[in-house]
């Protein structure tokens, strides 16, 4: 796993406009996100995520529920610290299991466990998720690189103007909300995927 990955959010429009915004400019990780709807509605948005990805083969990742990744037959999973730990979805989940982490620890566990991929951060101080935790900055995030042997994904307050710093670190992707949700989401995503070219 590589490149840009875009997380959807409904604070920011819909989640399938979201998607479609990302997957038109090129993006080919989407992770579906949401906190707020009841399953029924959630699991129709799950669906049509999962249409609109296929058709562009592009990966779909749901974050926190395992019922739901294996109701819209989605390629992974993406679970926090305070979610089912990675080892227990990887028995129950036949697919792609990403965890967050914010420091060494947690990335040794989480690689021991089974995980495959890390989502590192949050890097910066960001709006767009109130409980992130305080920001692990470019040390904290340099030092998960470094003992990781598998994909990292930095996370958290990325934008076009600090972006190339994080790709300096030799992170494996990046992963962004309101980068790629607002107005700067092509030059964001143009310069990510020339720098990991
Ligand atoms: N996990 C850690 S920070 C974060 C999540 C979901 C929010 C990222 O949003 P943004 O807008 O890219 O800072």
């Amino acid at each position: 796993m590589r490149g840009v990955y875009f997380i959807t959010d409904s604070s920011f429009g819909s989640h399938e406009a979201l998607a479609k915004k990302a997957l038109d400019l090129g993006v080919r990780i989407i992770q579906f996100r949401e906190k707020k709807m009841k399953d029924g509605e959630r699991l129709k948005v799950a669906r049509n995520l999962r249409e609109l990805t296929e058709s562009y083969d592009a990966m779909l990742i749901i974050n926190e529920r395992v019922d739901l990744a294996v109701a819209c037959d989605a390629d992974g999973v993406h679970v926090g610290q305070e979610d089912l730990p990675c080892e227990v979805v990887k028995e129950i989940f036949d697919g792609i299991v990403g965890v967050s982490v914010s420091n060494v620890d947690e990335a040794v566990i989480a690689m021991k466990k089974g995980a495959d991929y890390l989502g590192a951060g949050p890097v910066f101080p960001t709006k767009t998720k109130e409980d992130a935790g305080d920001p692990i900055g470019i040390e904290g995030l340099k030092r998960i690189v470094e003992v990781s042997k598998i994909p990292v994904f930095a996370i958290g307050g990325l934008n076009v103007e600090n972006v190339v710093k994080v790709l300096e670190v030799g992170v494996d992707g990046v992963a962004a909300i309101s980068a790629i949700a607002g107005d700067r989401a092509k030059d964001f995503i143009e310069l990510v995927n020339k720098y990991l070219k």
